[in-house]
């Protein structure tokens, strides 16, 4: 018999190329070196170093399935999970900058972009030389993004935007927005550049999840986009939920990354803890939480695993990635939530990590589509019904 790998228990390791391993080892030193010792600072002070975005694009982490001759990695799907996962580790918040850059702003830029917009700005956002944000939600259209308000006036040589855009990661620091607008004919994705006059991007303050994460507005007051700004690939909202499926899909990922972080500590602390005599770990109840995120996280790194192979193959439904960005961040949250309670007073401390993963997960598991709202995703496929009104 093999010896069990308690933190592998099913080998997905065995499972992975070299390539992949390699790409893993990178991230995760990168992540455990250079990310974990600035976040508790980060967190506690609301800030985002704008630094990380570079640093990251030196090492190949931004835009990685995206081919070299754009500045990309040209790795695969679950490269991109195991990045995720790893920088999700240290922080959601990190992950995020990392998923909003590669899937929700590179990722629309290469699949519906034209070449000249291809190399206009797919090789400095791979570099981290310029930050990206993606713009869908609105103040009055959140989960039903159909409801948008912004709309684009086509005019002479372009369109002129209008509207504002709501709890838009890094739109802050952005150099340039993929903004999703109205025209007259569908909702088309634009690439609007900081320096277009009416074009702003107003800090929210006072998050109490996600504060190593910098989050703002898009406010398009009458701001004119050149034509050749419009993706000319994207119609209606397929065009958004194509990036979706990529960041979601990551999500899934990550949030096991930040997960594995609160069970890890969870058995240390309860090692190390003594109470009545004996370590917390010597107790059922404590053995028995420990077992539980063991499985779970097991389950919801193969089921990604699985996932990733599928985009890989390029044979995945949308309604799979509801599924495992639903359930993984689900899980994750539910297991923060136990390891900062098997944490008792310490629990509290952002020294001790896991409550910052806990209020983080509260986002992962609103953002790119609420726990609720990727249950009607999957209860429409399942039922042929429709239940969102
Ligand atoms: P529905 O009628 O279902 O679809 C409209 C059109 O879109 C197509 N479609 C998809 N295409 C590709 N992939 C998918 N996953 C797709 N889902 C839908 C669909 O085929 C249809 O195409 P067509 O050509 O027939 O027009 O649309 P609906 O209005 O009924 O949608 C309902 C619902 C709930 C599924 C959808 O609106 C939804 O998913 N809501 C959640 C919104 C959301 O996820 N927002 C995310 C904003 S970005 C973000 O949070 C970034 S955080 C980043 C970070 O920091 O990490
Ligand atoms: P609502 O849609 O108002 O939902 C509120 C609650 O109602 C949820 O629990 C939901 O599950 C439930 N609900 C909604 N509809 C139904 C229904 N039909 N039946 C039953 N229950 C329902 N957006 C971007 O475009 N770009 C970004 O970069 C981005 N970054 C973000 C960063 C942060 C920190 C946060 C908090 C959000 C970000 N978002 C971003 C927005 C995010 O995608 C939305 O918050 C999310 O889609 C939910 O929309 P909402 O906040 O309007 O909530």
């Amino acid at each position: 018999n093999e010896e069990f790998n308690w933190e592998d228990p099913l080998n997905l390791d065995g499972l992975l190329t070299e390539e992949e391993r390699m790409v893993q080892e990178t991230a995760r030193t990168y992540c455990q070196e250079k990310l974990l010792p600035r976040v508790t600072s980060a967190f506690l002070d609301e800030r985002f170093d704008r630094e990380i975005m570079t640093e990251m694009g030196e090492l190949g982490l931004l835009g990685s399935t995206i081919p070299s001759e754009y500045g990309g990695a040209d790795l695969g799907y679950v490269a991109y999970g195991l990045i995720a996962r790893e920088v999700e580790r240290v922080d959601s918040g990190y992950r995020s900058a990392c998923s909003v850059q590669s899937s929700l702003v590179m990722y629309p830029i290469y699949a519906y972009g034209s070449e000249e917009q291809r190399k206009k700005y797919l090789p400095k956002l791979a570099s981290g030389e310029w930050v990206g944000c993606f713009g869908l939600t609105e103040p009055d259209a959140g989960s039903d993004p159909a409801g948008m308000k912004t709309r684009a006036v086509k005019v002479d040589g372009g369109y002129v935007l209008k509207g504002s855009k709501m709890w838009i990661t890094n739109s802050p620091i952005s150099d340039v927005a993929v903004v999703w607008a109205k025209t007259d004919e569908a909702i088309r994705g634009f690439i609007v550049e900081r320096g277009m006059k009416g074009f702003s991007t107003p800090k929210i303050e006072g998050k109490i999840s996600l504060r190593a994460s910098i989050t703002g507005e898009i406010v398009l007051d009458d701001v004119f986009v050149p034509a050749e700004n419009m993706l000319p690939n994207a119609k209606g909202l397929s065009g958004p939920f194509g990036c979706l499926n990529r960041a979601r899909y990551g999500i899934a990922w990550g949030a096991m990354g930040a997960a594995e972080d609160c069970w890890h500590r969870a058995r240390q602390y309860t090692l190390d803890r003594k109470q009545f005599g004996k370590p917390l770990a010597a107790t059922q109840l404590v053995q028995k939480k420990l077992a539980d995120m063991q499985t779970e996280i097991t389950l919801g790194l193969h089921g990604a695993l699985r996932l990733g192979r599928l985009m890989e193959d390029h044979s995945f439904a949308p309604q799979a990635i509801s599924l495992m960005k639903r359930n993984n961040c689900g899980k994750a949250l539910d297991i923060a939530r136990m390891a900062r309670d098997m944490h008792g007073g310490n629990g509290i401390s952002a020294e001790y990590h896991v409550i910052r993963h806990m209020v983080n997960l509260e986002t992962v598991n609103t953002y790119e589509g609420a726990h609720d709202v990727h249950a009607l995703i999957l209860g429409r496929a399942m039922t042929g019904i429709q239940a969102f009104f």
